[in-house]
């Protein structure tokens, strides 16, 4: 079920094919719906979002349930397991010492004693993070979204995810938010979460910036609101590219394929590995893992469609087919991976060493396991304290440094036609006539 392929042709016609893997026709049509959903909430708030909570998740809401209350908060350390919420605790302790490295700091600098200039960070004012609901409701996301935001200063941070069939919320989202300081959360999902979240209703505020994950309709919405907000990037369905030479263990490498391949039906599992018998030993070993599989169907479904095993003719080939995907997980089961580090440059997170599954990284190593997918690692980087600072970029000058530069800035205005440009400097420097000095 797990193929394997060799030839260096295919291998990149098959990699492009899985990194497209998202890109089908029904989009358009699910666009349609979404534009729908984000007018509505614009225009009627609360009511509509009450709307599409029902017509979407079947679960009929008063506007003063839409916030999750303060005993509803109390009540879900009663519901999480007291292992949980200790391993919930080491995540949110693990994850915020990293952010807090290198958050970026405000800076001047003199040029020469007549010129300052520097940059002052300032975080957003409001930051809103989409938790999924359902199967995909992970305490991790709340843990890897409010983490930087908290770091980087922002003044509110709401939560969004969707109410169970009960109107409830899984109780270990409410820990984890609890934990890492946020009480602000909204029974909302879906793309009338992002458009609230985005337009603001009676009841939900609305924010500066929107992150975390979702399904098509909550992407489609925040690629949508883009503009009025922020937003992190466009989350794709996960995936992992393993380069395994003959040292990496066939049932480990196994393993973390189905790590990724379980998260989701449209999830991808790709080896890159020099050993041949690894390769087919790893085909055997999926085979078998998969057998008493809980999730075996999406898991199944993911591996038929987007697992791939491909034999390269060294290390350095792998290195270069990674590059080409640009995968969001990289892991380098490999006997001197800092070696091979070198040639690689795209890639969301790596993992170096046999020791070091994803699955540390997407729970408590400490980076973000919010990563970009679908090849955009060739442009963009993990969520982080970043994705909730903006800059303002600082400028004094001194009226000696603009004297020195006042006939290069006339010039460049005059060249384009601006005279009042040239006019505003020119009027500063220039010696005030007898005239100007009597008014
Ligand atoms: N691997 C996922 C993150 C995650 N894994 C959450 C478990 N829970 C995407 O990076
Ligand atoms: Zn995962």
């Amino acid at each position: 079920m797990l193929r394997i392929i060799n030839q260096r042709s295919e291998a990149s016609t098959e990699l492009r094919r899985i990194c497209d893997r998202t890109h089908d026709e029904q989009i358009l049509h699910k666009e349609a719906t979404v534009q729908q959903v984000l007018q509505a909430v614009r225009r009627q708030g609360d009511r509509a979002v009450l709307h599409y909570a029902e017509e979407f998740d079947q679960v009929s809401l008063k506007p003063e349930e839409l916030r999750v209350s303060g005993s509803e908060l109390d009540a879900a350390y009663q519901q999480v397991s007291k292992d949980l919420l200790d391993a919930i605790r080491i995540s949110c302790k693990r994850v915020e010492a990293f952010h807090r490295q290198r958050v970026p700091k405000s800076w001047v600098q003199f040029e020469d004693p007549e010129i300052v200039l520097g940059k002052r960070y300032t975080p957003v004012d409001r930051a809103g993070l989409y938790v999924p609901g359902g199967q995909a409701a992970y305490p991790s996301t709340v843990i890897m979204n409010a983490t930087p935001a908290k770091v980087a200063g922002v003044g509110r941070i709401v939560i969004a995810t969707p109410p169970r069939p009960d109107k409830s919320v899984n109780p270990a989202i409410l820990v984890a938010a609890q934990e890492v300081g946020v009480q602000e959360i909204y029974r909302v999902g879906g793309a009338q979460a992002i458009a609230a979240l985005a337009y603001g209703t009676d009841t939900i505020p609305k924010v500066d910036v929107i992150t975390g994950p979702g399904n098509i309709y909550v992407t489609l919405a925040k690629k949508l609101v883009y503009g009025t907000v922020g937003i992190d990037s466009l989350a794709g369905p996960s995936e992992v590219l393993i380069i395994a030479d003959h040292t990496a263990n066939p049932t480990h490498v196994a393993a973390d394929m189905l790590a990724q391949a379980e998260h989701d039906s449209l999830a991808a599992a790709i080896l890159l590995t020099t050993d041949a018998t690894l390769a087919h030993k790893v085909v055997a070993e999926v085979e078998r893992m998969l057998i008493n599989h809980p999730r075996r169907l999406l898991t199944e479904k993911a591996i038929a469609h987007y697992g791939l095993v491909i034999l390269v003719d060294s290390l350095a080939q792998a290195a270069d087919l990674s590059n080409e995907f640009a995968p969001e997980h990289l892991e380098l089961q490999i006997a001197d991976p800092w070696v091979l580090l070198e040639k690689i440059r795209h890639a969301g997170a790596i993992f170096l060493g046999h020791s070091t599954p994803e699955a540390v990284g997407d729970y408590l190593a400490g980076p973000n396991h919010t990563l970009p997918t679908s090849g955009a690692a060739r442009y963009a980087s993990a969520l982080s304290v970043e994705t909730f600072i903006k800059h303002s970029s600082l400028i004094q000058y001194s009226p000696a440094a603009l004297q020195e530069m006042a006939t290069a800035v006339d010039t460049l205005a005059m060249a384009e036609g601006l005279p009042s440009h040239a006019d505003s400097v020119r009027l500063r420097v220039q010696k005030p006539t007898s005239a100007q000095e009597v008014t």
